[in-house]
């Protein structure tokens, strides 16, 4: 049966409205891939590296074909980032975008290099925000909703919607 996955994207270098428009087209062109939802865009402070640009985030709602699997998913987002100028600099530093998978269908998947639900998503307002959009009901693990969690994220992380 498809099922539906939600993707985290960011960028903080050049146009970076425009990086969020590529990253939907090419999802939405890949085999087995189709964009359902889009959340708002926001712009967010940076977390762990503070010292550079502030990004644009949003989250999207995916429909799968059976046949990908989380590992073609994982293999689509990092071509897509690769094409899309991503170099491998700093792991917390700057880049045009970031793709990444947040939830999956029910899949629970901890393997290196590939770890679902991901692994910070219920602490980032920056996931969070953007999710609560598209599923404001569903539970994060300690039981209150999307919403109340992205509320509770996001006065203590500064993130606001981009006009
Ligand atoms: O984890 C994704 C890359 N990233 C981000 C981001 O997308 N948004 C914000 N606000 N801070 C970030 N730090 C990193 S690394």
């Amino acid at each position: 049966m498809a099922r539906l996955a939600y993707l985290g994207l960011g960028t903080n270098l050049g146009d970076r409205v425009a990086h969020l428009r590529e990253a939907i087209a090419r999802l939405n062109a890949a085999i087995g891939v189709r964009v359902l939802r889009e959340s708002h865009i926001y712009e967010t402070e940076p977390v762990g590296m503070t010292d550079q640009p502030r990004f644009l985030n949003m989250a999207v709602e995916v429909q799968l074909a059976d046949e990908v699997t989380p590992r073609d998913l994982l293999a689509l987002a990092k071509r897509f980032e690769a094409e899309m100028g991503r170099k491998p600099r700093e792991r917390w530093g700057p880049r045009e975008i970031d793709i990444d998978i947040l939830l999956l269908g029910e899949e629970r998947i901890t393997e290196p290099g590939l770890v679902i639900p991901h692994p910070q998503m219920w602490e980032r307002a920056f996931v969070a925000v953007p999710l609560a959009d598209l599923v404001p009901e569903m539970r994060a693990p300690r039981g209150e909703t999307v919403e109340e969690l992205a509320a509770k994220l996001q006065q203590a992380q500064g993130i606001h919607a981009h006009l």
